[in-house]
């Protein structure tokens, strides 16, 4: 058994050991001027192409010193603009600001300040007369380096979500200086994460969606765009009635580009396959920490998929995973609690991480301050809400088994096929009155979707339109680690359906007395959401060339879950729904075939029966890996 199963009191010891960290007692720190401890300066930094990018650079004041450089490339923009405007911070984390890095905040190439022309995931391109975002940050070092004072020689960069893409999208062909990467919560690929998950378009994006589409014709220093603004506060019909979705461009206005490019391309095209960096994360020689959230909605596919790339194109490479019980970016929280929803984790998880987890990491490789990181994959378990180290992920003691579904709507946890005579449970979707993917009070409009992925479950396990499949209160712990693979054989009267899955962890009746939620919410019987995803149907055999279903005839439709590190204590069930329609976290299938969804018209919305055949060793099941921790 190769993984070192480490509480956060024996990490934090091992860490103060090194002297990395004061002893708790220290561990808040005072509140650290930025405009005291830090001089700003604004460059246009020349590119090969000629066009220039802005960046700001904030140097410790104290120049008796050499600092490494720690790079963040942004399309948000590095605002505030001018000499003698501050922001409260600079870098990953106070802990860090603290102990002196040359920041370096830069304008992507055609965003705000900088020259250009902004295209989203720009694609990589392996020609060094050509310009890419590989090429732009090459470029930024090589001039960083020749032009500001008191730098050390290394070069760190990090970012999360956008900002954590164009840190991994540095890595290719990356400059020798670049000694110390970490993309948080990065986007790989924009039709597994953000926009689309395996081919269905997040209608919850919409917001989203107007601001990655329009160009602006000269650098920016304030907003050159309209965001879209929705003309109702109803969500739920505002979205119902956007028939077809296409329409959605008369609010984006005729030269959102991205909007236009969404609809021209719903299949995985050479449009988006030019755009997923994970080809190209090869020939590495920069050390690299990966970081996620367990419950990240916009971004859970990057940081495993950019992990596993680098893993396997770059076998030694010094390559970690950190994956901890957060939301979208929360690891840089200030936040004394981690809360996702109604599920609360635990006190100073994001400080823990920040001062004994990233600080080390950079510490390490840019200042040679203390050891270097001892662990592969530092993994959180959101169910017995504690940290594993392990030597890989997933751990080599992972053991295949499956969730077998029942008639009786049961599950048995084996590692044999199903042993039940073949069935079959039946359920009618209707698009016209789809499932929520929340609770209806909680669906309202938001930039992106955040919140869902640890609801409570039980407004869906009521419905008719969602087969719902539990285990007997279990008797001891189960352990999950790994992707899930959801292998479902149907059949549907209509020629298209999506296909969604949710893994739920159903907590006991009398939970509840004495572990409220930090939110107020009932605990008893509460059903966690810990992994859902969606496979829309008619990509089930490629993402690139859809196919129709043949009305009443078997089909098989794979649904890969992301990954999960999860304990279903004893006294808790596990729970799997299934289910056609998730709305309005993705737009709805209409199930009729059509060409392009973006452009189904409001007759081709039809309700349709679906059937999912169960028993036999050729019925439903899901695929999972166990683990038996100590
Ligand atoms: N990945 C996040 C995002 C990308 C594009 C649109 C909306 C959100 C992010 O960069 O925060």
């Amino acid at each position: 058994m190769r993984y070192f199963p480490i509480s956060i009191s024996l990490l934090v010891s091992l860490l103060v050991s090194v002297s990395l960290i004061a002893p708790a007692s220290n561990l808040k720190a005072q509140s650290f001027s930025i405009t005291r401890n830090y001089s700003k300066s604004e460059v246009r930094i020349p590119m090969r192409d000629g066009k220039t990018l802005h960046a700001t650079i904030y140097a410790p004041r104290d120049t008796s010193k050499k600092y490494p450089i720690m790079i963040n490339r942004t399309p948000y923009s590095v605002q505030p603009y001018g000499p003698n405007r501050y922001p409260r911070r600079v870098g990953p984390s106070e802990f860090l600001e603290q102990s002196g890095f040359i920041f370096v905040r830069q304008d992507v190439r055609g965003r705000w300040n900088s020259e250009g022309n902004f295209d989203n995931m720009r694609p990589n391109v392996d020609d060094e007369s050509k310009i890419d975002e590989s090429s732009d940050t090459y470029d930024t070092i090589d001039w960083l380096l020749k032009n500001i004072a008191n730098h050390n020689g290394r070069v760190g960069m990090w970012g999360i979500s956008y900002p954590g893409f164009y840190t991994a999208a540095a890595l290719p062909n990356h400059h020798p200086a670049l000694v110390a990467a970490s993309p948080q919560a990065p986007i790989s690929d924009f039709y597994f994460d953000d926009f689309h998950h395996h081919g269905a378009y997040l209608l919850s994006y919409f917001i989203a969606t107007s601001t990655f589409g329009y160009q602006h014709n000269s650098p920016q220093k304030s907003l050159w765009y309209r965001s879209v603004r929705p003309t109702s506060r109803d969500a739920w019909n505002y979205y119902l009635n956007m028939i077809p979705v296409a329409d959605a461009y008369g609010q984006y206005g005729e030269n959102n580009f991205f909007w236009q490019q969404l609809v021209d391309h719903p299949n995985y095209d050479e449009f988006w396959q030019s755009r997923t960096i994970l080809p190209h994360l090869k020939n590495i020689k920069s050390n690299v920490m990966t970081v996620g959230g367990w419950f990240d909605a916009e971004d859970l596919y990057g940081p495993l998929n950019i992990y596993r790339s680098i893993e396997k194109q770059n076998p030694n490479a010094f390559n970690t995973l950190v994956m901890g019980p957060w939301s979208h970016g929360d690891w840089s929280s200030t936040k004394s609690q981690a809360v996702v929803g109604n599920v609360a984790f635990g006190n100073n998880l994001s400080d823990f991480y920040q001062r004994q987890i990233e600080g080390p990491y950079f510490l390490h490789f840019l200042k040679d301050i203390g050891e270097k990181p001892k662990y592969e994959a530092l993994m959180y378990d959101t169910g017995a809400k504690k940290w594993h180290a392990f030597s890989k992920w997933p751990p080599a003691a992972a053991t295949p088994t499956n969730l077998n579904l029942s008639k009786n709507k049961s599950i048995e946890i084996s590692t044999e096929l199903p042993s039940a005579e073949p069935s079959s449970l039946q359920f009618v979707s209707d698009p016209n009155n789809p499932v929520p993917y929340r609770a209806r009070k909680d669906i309202g409009f938001g930039f992106t979707p955040r919140a869902y992925m640890s609801d409570d479950q039980r407004f869906a396990s009521a419905r008719s339109d969602v087969l719902t499949f539990q285990t007997e209160p279990l008797q001891q712990p189960v352990t999950l680690v790994g992707d899930i693979l959801a292998k479902l054989k149907i059949s549907t009267t209509g020629t298209d359906a999506d296909w969604i899955v949710k893994l739920i962890d159903v907590y006991p009746q009398d939970y509840g007395n004495t572990n409220r939620s930090p939110t107020g919410a009932n605990l008893n019987g509460y059903q966690q959401m810990v992994r859902s995803e969606v496979m829309r149907g008619r990509f089930r055999n490629s993402y690139s060339n859809p196919e129709p279903f043949s009305p009443g005839q078997s089909d098989i439709v794979n649904v890969p879950l992301q990954d999960v590190f999860h304990t279903f204590r004893p006294g808790h069930r596990i729970m799997i729904h299934i289910q056609s329609t998730w709305f309005p976290l993705i737009d709805r299938n209409p199930q009729t075939f059509v060409p392009n969804i973006f452009k189904a018209q409001r007759q081709d919305y039809q309700a349709a029966t679906h059937t999912v055949f169960l028993g036999s060793d050729e019925g439903s099941k899901i695929e999972v890996k166990q683990i038996q921790l100590k």
